[in-house]
């Protein structure tokens, strides 16, 4: 899939979730490092970031995006030559897809620990993650029962249900707002993240808060599914990750939404779930509770001290 193309599928959410997403764009970099005929270095560089640029401003929150973009990108600058340069950011590409798709794997593993015999699951929105840890404690033969929420307005529940269906897991779909009626019936919540700050709160699709929320108060545990990627090691240093807000059309459409001039639409994707409410974070290197997400951005994102270092010069001006 071409450069334009692939930008304009996650923009639109032909291609969506956090890990499709952040696999879809290192292919598409990659591809596009190995059509890019300029022989000239810097001409390559302002290609590529270029590129990186196009694919980061497609959708705004899933921190899975930059985080592979710049796994792709990295190492560029310590290169001079435009072929050892293509290398680089097919290998780092390569690399990183793998390593996504083995992290679901192991996230899979390691969640389906969290879930035992008998089990009722609760799961929100369509996440490649948490689906994983679902259909591995089934794959070990565990008896279990899933709810699975619609998912408004997009319904990516549907998406869910057909993937557990074809498991052959026994499943109930149900609307967003009957999370509460049912929550007590739960032994556990599971759900995927767009981005888990340095405080360990997590952002993921729209209601998983009212969830958390929910089930803390019902004592049902719940889990989150998440590949070290999607910690956003930028909130180390306090940043806020901006949460995207789509068309009102999504939620009403046009010819009803043009007849009532005084109602607007709000259609937030994404909602944040403070640490509080979230028991563990599953990730490909670990079960860990919230409050441990700084050691998994320093750990494994590379993150450190030199990086705020950088910053404050830009800040001094120097
Ligand atoms: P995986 C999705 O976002 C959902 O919020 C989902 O929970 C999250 O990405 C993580 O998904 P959207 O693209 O990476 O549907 O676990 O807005 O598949």
């Amino acid at each position: 899939m071409s450069l334009p193309i692939t930008a304009d599928a996650i923009r639109s959410m032909k291609i969506r979730g956090a890990g499709r997403i952040a696999r879809a764009a290192a292919a598409a970099l990659r591809d596009h490092a190995m059509a890019l005929r300029s022989q000239d270095y810097d001409n390559f560089l302002i290609e590529m970031n270029r590129a990186a640029d196009l694919l980061n401003a497609t959708r705004p929150t899933a921190v899975s995006l930059p985080n592979a973009i710049h796994a792709v990108m990295r190492d560029l600058k310590s290169v001079t030559g435009v072929e050892d340069a293509r290398r680089i950011v097919i290998t780092n590409a390569e690399a990183f897809i793998e390593s996504s798709e083995m992290a679901v794997r192991r996230i899979a593993v390691m969640g389906a620990n969290q879930i035992g015999d008998g089990d009722c699951i609760l799961t929100h929105c369509n996440s490649e993650a948490a689906l994983a840890c679902i259909i591995e404690a089934k794959r070990q033969g565990k008896e279990i029962e899933v709810f699975a929420t619609e998912v408004r307005p997009w319904n990516q529940g549907r998406l869910t249900i057909e993937v557990l269906n074809s498991h052959e897991i026994p499943t109930h779909y149900i609307v967003d707002s009957a999370v509460r009626a049912f929550i007590n019936d739960m032994d556990l919540a599971i759900a995927g993240a767009d981005a888990v700050y340095a405080n360990g709160d997590v952002i993921n699709k729209i209601g998983t808060s009212q969830i958390a929320l929910s089930a803390h108060e019902a004592r049902t545990k719940m889990i989150i599914a998440a590949e070290t990627y999607k910690f956003a090691p930028r909130t180390m240093m306090g940043e806020e990750i901006r949460i995207e807000e789509r068309p009102g059309s999504e939620v009403l459409p046009d010819e009803i939404a043009d007849k009532l001039p005084y109602v607007r639409v709000r259609n937030p994707v994404f909602d944040l779930t403070p640490a509080e409410y979230i028991d563990l974070i599953v990730t490909e290197v670990g079960v860990i509770p919230p409050q441990a997400a700084p050691s998994i951005i320093r750990d494994h994102l590379g993150w450190n001290i030199s990086m705020f270092e950088e910053i404050f010069r830009i800040g001094r001006g120097d």
